[in-house]
């Protein structure tokens, strides 16, 4: 166990944005991936934090453009196409002693988990991470309840996994969550649902480049993978 767990963490931003890591998987194959992400991390300038960075354009990273109070009817878990997704247990779950539930959320599932840390988020990177927000009037509130406490970072891989984890996560709104998601079963107000999950498979990977150094992730074979799928 770990072999797969990186603990602790830099609360240096420009260390975190030019970091990242590269690897195959998806749809896309591993050149385009390879491309994709490279141009996303070098595109990155401290500077940029604070605006949009016109560089980031032509990457075509997807930015959700209305807010989606559940999991993202549309998005639809492909059956073939292994995705990654950026997991966060907020400060509110650390804090409440939810870590092991929620981690053991998406182990149970089978999905592959290859980075996790307890990390202390600077405020440029909890900008940075949910600047498609930036305009809401509660994006202050936001910004503090993210940098208040520690986080859990994770990332997981798996066939479907980006759709899967909004599913498992439930509604944005706990009150709205179903019962046996984990907002649905762990909380009761939308400015404390104890965790994050990615929205799309591009937001995946553009989130775990932005929390993750090279080196924080591990490569590895679940012993169980045959007994989890055909
Ligand atoms: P999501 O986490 O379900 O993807 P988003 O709409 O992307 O939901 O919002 C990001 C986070 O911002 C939410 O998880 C929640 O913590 C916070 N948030 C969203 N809407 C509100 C609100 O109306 N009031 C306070 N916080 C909000
Ligand atoms: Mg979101």
């Amino acid at each position: 166990m770990e072999a797969l767990a990186v603990y602790g963490g830099s609360p240096n931003i420009s260390s975190h944005l030019h970091g990242g890591r590269l690897e195959r998987n998806g749809s896309l194959s591993c050149a385009q991936k390879l491309s994709l992400r490279t141009q996303y991390l070098s595109s990155f300038h401290p500077s940029s934090l604070l605006s949009c960075s016109p560089l980031l354009n032509h990457v075509k990273i997807r930015t959700k453009k209305s807010k989606t109070h559940i999991f993202l009817p549309h998005l639809v878990a492909s059956m073939e196409d292994v995705e990654e997704t950026y997991i966060m247990v907020k400060p509110d779950g650390v804090q409440r002693g939810l870590v092991g539930e929620i981690i053991s959320r998406f182990e149970k599932k089978g999905f592959l988990l290859k980075g996790l840390k307890l990390f202390q988020c600077p405020k440029e990177l909890a900008e940075e991470h949910y600047k498609d927000l930036k305009a809401k009037s509660f994006f202050p509130k936001l910004i503090n309840y993210i940098t208040s406490g520690p986080v859990v970072c994770m990332a997981w891989e798996g066939v479907g996994v980006v759709a899967s984890a909004r599913k498992l996560i439930g509604a944005t709104n706990p009150l709205q969550a179903e019962p046996g998601t984990i907002r649905g079963d762990l909380a009761v107000q939308t400015g404390r649902n104890v965790v994050h999950g990615s929205d799309s498979p591009e937001n995946g990977m553009r989130e775990i480049a932005l929390w993750f150094k090279e080196g924080e992730l591990c490569q590895w074979k679940q012993a169980q993978a045959s007994w989890l799928r055909e």
